[in-house]
């Protein structure tokens, strides 16, 4: 195996025996050979689209298992496998379709030829030089492919959650197919592939609008909110990941069935949105980023729902408590299907019937809700701040947390940043501050949590605005400071999304990427300021100058 798609590669290199996040070399490979023929069937999208032919049945199953091969998504070989078989049928249709349609397109390429008729032969794919990312043999075009790969797989994440809740784009679909189909290619340079890099930025700019569209108009725009950290008496489910729809779906049927609900992780600012609010057994929020859950999952004591990553691998008897749905997987946890468009959660809510309370490991209050539409109506009181020069500098926060010790450097940075700063934040990068007493700027909270990693896109949202206000001609003239965590592809996704609006001088840590090449990090670097962190007293010295 060789992967490097995350923060945690190992040695800052590459994870080559095993994954740190327990990915295990089968299952490595079993993603690569997804991917890899994920790429055969859009390449046969984009010749018929270039002949006429309109091929749209593929684009959702493309779209979901870009996003089970996520960092710490999906670990369940058996699913992949079934995926594969899927896409090979799929391949196949497309292929006979399009030569009936005396459409040409190369016939002796491997991603359309290869065959998997037996487990074994999948499995073997796998191990195949040529499947995996370094197959690409020149390191450069290597880590843009890679840099595009991830990105569009950040993009599949959130498509995937726009479309569950009814939400869905011909043209970001297109994008997809045209980028994996383009990583085939290779007659394209650098320049082009750092073309198309900026292109997946442009949409996922558009695939986070229509995440944002998809969840206000169904769920009401996320206001301030108190969210409980504390726990009740009563047996509960946890539900954990990013998916709304498997969220909503949870709480209508546990209504009046004396389960309550509490959120984990990512799933935090679902509290925030007011559809959520009258469900009277939606508790609160239980523990912290994902990289905490196996103690935590531990002591709330009942089962919990993954709907997306991060999952740790489980360790125990926790393994019985845990479901997966959507995306997500692990061996050994039940995974829930959609029935006619419609799970079933009857099993888990029996379960928690049978089980404890959650055990308290913490009590009090976060507070929430900062996305775009609760932070315009707060626009006066946030020009007259900054106009007064009671709040001087604005910082982007955002993004991942994770389990390496060098990422204390976040909750020091938010501790000893200035008291007349604000923090925006969005994601699981937020847990290694939110629970600190930052105090208030006459009534602004120091911390502002606009939501998901997806809702970063509402930062992005609030600074265009507040270019609007102050009449500036770029973003960059703002007084907001980027300094954002990273971790998995969809803080890539966010990323890219962000240099395409032009934001620039964004600091990313705790390191940089592995799938940089020195090369690529440096026309990053020279284009857009992109940097690294430092010690945390230099580095606040450096942004405040
Ligand atoms: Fe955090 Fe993990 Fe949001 Fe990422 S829970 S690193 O999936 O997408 O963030
Ligand atoms: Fe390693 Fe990250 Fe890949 Fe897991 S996802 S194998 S930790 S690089």
């Amino acid at each position: 195996m060789f992967c490097f798609q995350c923060q945690e590669a190992a040695g800052g290199k590459g994870c080559s025996r095993v994954g740190v996040c327990g990915k295990k070399p089968e299952t490595a490979g079993l993603q690569d050979t997804l991917i890899y023929t994920l790429k055969g069937i859009s390449y046969l999208i984009e010749k018929g689209k270039a002949a006429g032919v309109e091929i749209r049945y593929a684009d959702d199953f493309v779209m979901d298992s870009l996003f089970m091969t996520i960092t710490n998504a999906n670990f369940d070989d058996s699913r992949f496998v079934e995926r594969i078989k899927e896409a090979l049928k799929i391949r196949n249709d497309i292929k006979e379709m399009l030569i009936s349609k005396d459409v040409s397109f190369d016939e002796t390429l491997d991603v359309l030829v290869w065959t998997g008729n037996t487990v074994e032969e999948i499995k073997a794919k796998g191990k195949n030089e040529k499947v995996g990312v370094l197959a690409t043999e020149n390191e450069d075009i290597r880590s843009l492919r890679e840099l595009i790969t991830y990105g569009v797989k950040g993009l599949a994440a959130y498509a995937h959650h726009a479309y569950n809740l009814g939400e869905k784009s011909k043209e970001i679909f297109d994008f997809m197919h045209k980028a994996l189909a383009a990583l085939l290619d290779d007659t394209l340079s650098i320049d082009d592939l750092v073309a198309l890099t900026l292109e997946t930025g442009k949409y996922g700019v558009d695939t986070m609008a229509l995440l944002d569209k998809a969840n206000t108009s169904k769920y009401g725009n996320p206001e301030i909110t108190e969210v409980n950290i504390g726990v009740n008496d009563r047996p509960a489910i946890l539900i954990s990941g990013h998916d709304l729809h498997d969220l909503e779906e949870l709480l209508i049927q546990t209504e009046n069935t004396g389960v309550d609900v509490y959120t984990h992780c990512e799933m935090l600012p679902a509290h925030y949105y007011p559809a959520f609010k009258k469900y009277p057994h939606f508790i609160g929020n239980y523990g912290n980023a994902w990289w905490k859950q196996n103690e935590e999952f531990e002591s709330f004591n009942g089962p919990i729902l993954m709907t997306t990553n991060c999952i740790v691998p489980p360790k125990g008897e926790v393994v019985n408590r845990i479901f997966t749905t959507g995306a997500a997987g692990y061996p050994g946890c039940k995974h829930i299907e959609a029935v006619d468009g419609k799970k079933d959660f009857s099993e888990i809510i029996e379960l928690a019937k049978t089980l404890p309370a959650p055990t308290e490991i913490e009590t009090g209050k976060i507070v929430g809700g900062f996305a775009h539409a609760q932070v315009f109506a707060l626009a006066d009181k946030v020009v007259d701040a900054v106009k007064s020069g009671a709040i001087k500098k604005f910082f982007v926060m955002a993004g991942c947390d994770g389990r390496m010790k060098s990422r204390d450097y976040y909750r020091e940075f938010a501790e000893k940043l200035p008291k007349d700063t604000v923090i925006l934040t969005a994601g699981c990068a937020k847990y290694r501050y939110n629970k600190l007493n930052l105090g208030d700027i006459g009534g602004i909270p120091r911390i502002l949590d606009a939501g998901q990693c997806n809702d970063s896109y509402s930062l992005a949202v609030i600074a265009l605005k507040l270019k609007e206000v102050f009449e500036l001609e770029d973003v960059n003239e703002l007084p907001i400071a980027y300094n954002i965590a990273w971790y998995e592809q969809k803080a890539v996704i966010v990323l890219l999304a962000l240099l395409y609006l032009g934001v620039k001088n964004i600091h990313l840590g705790p390191t940089l990427p592995a799938f940089l090449s020195p090369n690529v990090a440096k026309v990053l670097v020279d284009t857009f300021g992109i940097g690294g962190i430092g010690t945390v007293e230099d580095d606040i010295e450096m942004f405040l100058s």
